[in-house]
């Protein structure tokens, strides 16, 4: 029996795979009482909720909108014909924050963390010829020990309410899209692939789990269908001449078919596109494919109006077109790993990602993005939360891993978003973290993590840990803004000289800077918050930035606008988008354009 795989759903002859996304019926349980209630057979008094969304921004009661605490979904399906004896599968993008999930009446599993795909067999829990009623028990607290990290508070009439130490709005719900997959009994639960380059040949070196003991045979499609390479065994290589690579904003995507084979008789197949590519870091630079580049595109989120952060494939159109627009070939899974849907697409479009994992907030502060810059240290990592915290955040980076290690756009894993890493705690805590991850990408790929102004050179201990670094600033806005840009300027060379000075012979991306800007704010001269100063703030980093070497990236802060908690700081959300939360540029757009064009 499969334990856990985390393929993508894929049909063929032998695999079926169909999707339960539509209405599904929603109800709250603010009492946490509809486990004893036996609401796992079914829901009381549901209204109806679309799947894959956010629930809160469909509201316009506002205590729905927030609502924290537990919630349930429901929904039915019927197996399909010849589906009577296939192991199957109920396959959710991901549950948030952490789910159970029942199939007429039985708990089939729990999963924890909010961003990554939950699985259960249902094989023996459904009923052939009759509905079936698929149960999900929801809860979206946030708190110290799980990612991300936050608290819970509860109001004077015991109403519960999200306080994120994060800077995006707790949206919680079914966010991708929930799948029922039907499969032979022996079957191919994962697979994984590295590749060496031999001058204009590569070698695809790949590797196969299966559940059973039959013969494994492997080949590749180029892009016209046509088998280029073919090996069989459960582990070996491919060779294939004249290979096409995937290059940056430039891609070219093989197809890889996996086969189970008895007695001659293919019994499993699973296929997926992926591209031939490596990447190394030499000195101070990120090689692809053994060539040089340099990282240009933005921090993103997965939020979109009214759907939160439900994934919908015409939001990721339009920002892949928006991005290319602006002729950027990167952005980083700001700050939780991102629908599989995202990598697909950036795999086709041949963008680099930064792939993160849902380690944000590790500092106690509601108004974290503030606290960063002040100086202060913030207890964190000396708490009795962290063992847990520990344990979730290298299960949740394996489980990233694990789902994402195949997509050739992902180059590197960032494990972290601003946490205090001033004390030796800080260290130990990450020290073990990174001994995790080092153990679980096949490819190798490099590790870092974003860190806040806080991390200064003499102060933080955790770069170290890091084969690049990343460094998420805010001269211009938090520190020296407006009248005072000259100022930041300085502080910002004087800062980049300081790791200069260090001679540490490793790349530096900048994976944060931004402004938070009205669309349609004018002002001449300009002041904060108006589209005029948006462009000469980023005039002015980027002025610095080609005075350094070893800085190989800009990732710039955000993409678009975004919700977040509401507050003095934030006008009814993020502003510092690039492009409005409907996706149209700003005028900082076209500095952006320009630049990267030229670049
Ligand atoms: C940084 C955070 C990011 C915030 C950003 C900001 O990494 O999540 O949204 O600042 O203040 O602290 O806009």
């Amino acid at each position: 029996m499969i334990e856990y795989s985390e393929l993508y759903p894929c049909s063929n002859a032998l695999r079926g795979a169909v999707t339960l996304d539509g209405l599904w019926k929603f109800q709250t349980d603010a009492k946490g009482e509809g486990e004893a209630l036996g609401w796992r057979d079914g829901l009381p008094s549901p209204i109806s909720m679309p799947v894959p969304a956010s629930f809160s921004d469909f509201f316009t009661d506002p205590k729905m909108r927030d609502y924290t605490g537990d919630f349930w979904y429901e929904t039915e399906f019927f197996l399909q014909p010849g589906w009577e004896n296939r192991r199957l599968w109920v396959r959710f993008g991901s549950l948030t924050h952490r789910g159970r999930v029942f199939c007429n009446g039985k708990e089939l599993v729990y999963h924890e963390g909010g961003f990554l795909p939950v699985l259960a067999d249902i094989t023996d829990s459904v009923r052939p010829g009759k509905p079936n009623r698929l149960v999900v028990h929801l809860n979206n607290e946030l708190n110290e020990s799980s990612l991300p990290c936050g608290a819970t508070k509860v109001m004077p009439d015991g109403r519960k309410l999200a306080k994120p130490y994060f800077d995006f709005y707790n949206y919680s719900g079914i966010h991708r899209s929930v799948w029922i997959l039907s499969m032979p009994e022996e079957s191919i639960q994962d697979y994984s692939v590295t590749y060496t380059l031999r001058g204009e040949d590569a070698l695809v070196h790949y590797s196969v789990v299966t559940n059973g003991t039959n013969a494994v045979r492997v080949s590749l499609q180029d892009h016209s269908g046509k088998t280029v390479a073919f090996s069989e065994g459960a582990e070996g290589t491919l060779e294939v001449t004249k290979a096409h690579l995937w290059q940056v904003r430039n891609a070219y995507l093989y197809t890889i078919v996996l086969e189970i084979v008895e007695n001659d008789r293919v019994i499993d197949r699973y296929q997926e596109k992926i591209g031939i590519r490596t990447v190394r870091i030499e000195g101070t630079q990120i090689l692809i494919n053994e060539k040089p580049v340099y990282l240009k595109g933005y921090g993103k989120h997965e939020d979109f109006e009214l759907l939160g952060r439900g994934f919908q494939w015409g939001v990721a159109k339009r920002d892949f077109e928006c991005m290319k627009w602006t002729e950027a070939n990167c952005f980083r899974t700001s700050h939780y790993p991102y629908a599989e849907e995202w990598y697909q697409f950036a795999d086709e479009e041949g963008f680099l990602i930064l792939d993160e994992v849902p380690a944000v907030g590790m500092m106690r502060s509601t108004r974290n993005f503030v606290a960063a810059g002040t100086g202060q240290y913030t207890y964190f990592f000396e708490a009795p939360t962290v063992p847990q915290l520990l344990a979730n955040h290298i299960q949740c980076t394996e489980e990233m891993m694990k789902r994402d290690k195949n997509h050739p756009s992902v180059f590197a894993w960032s494990l972290f978003n601003e946490p205090e890493t001033t004390s030796q705690y800080a260290y130990d805590y990450f020290s073990a973290v990174f001994a995790a991850a080092r153990q679980l990408d096949p490819q190798h790929r490099p590790l870092t993590g974003a860190f806040e102004k806080n991390s200064q050179p003499e102060l933080c201990q955790c770069y170290p840990l890091c084969d690049f670094i990343c460094l998420n600033r805010y001269y211009g806005w938090y520190i020296s803004g407006g009248p005072e840009i000259d100022e930041a300027e300085a502080l910002l060379r004087a800062e980049l000289d300081k790791w200069q000075a260090k001679n540490l012979h490793v790349p530096f991306v900048f994976t944060e800077l931004g402004t938070d800007t009205l669309p349609g704010e004018h002002k001449l001269p300009s002041i904060m918050w108006s589209e005029e100063y948006q462009k000469e703030y980023y005039e002015m980093n980027f002025r610095v930035f080609d005075d350094y070497d070893f800085i190989q990236g800009e990732l710039v802060w955000n993409f678009a606008d975004f919700q977040t908690t509401e507050g003095i700081m934030r006008v009814n959300g993020n502003k510092k988008g690039i492009f409005t939360r409907t996706r149209q540029p700003k005028a900082a757009a076209f500095i952006l354009k320009k630049r990267w064009e030229e670049r």
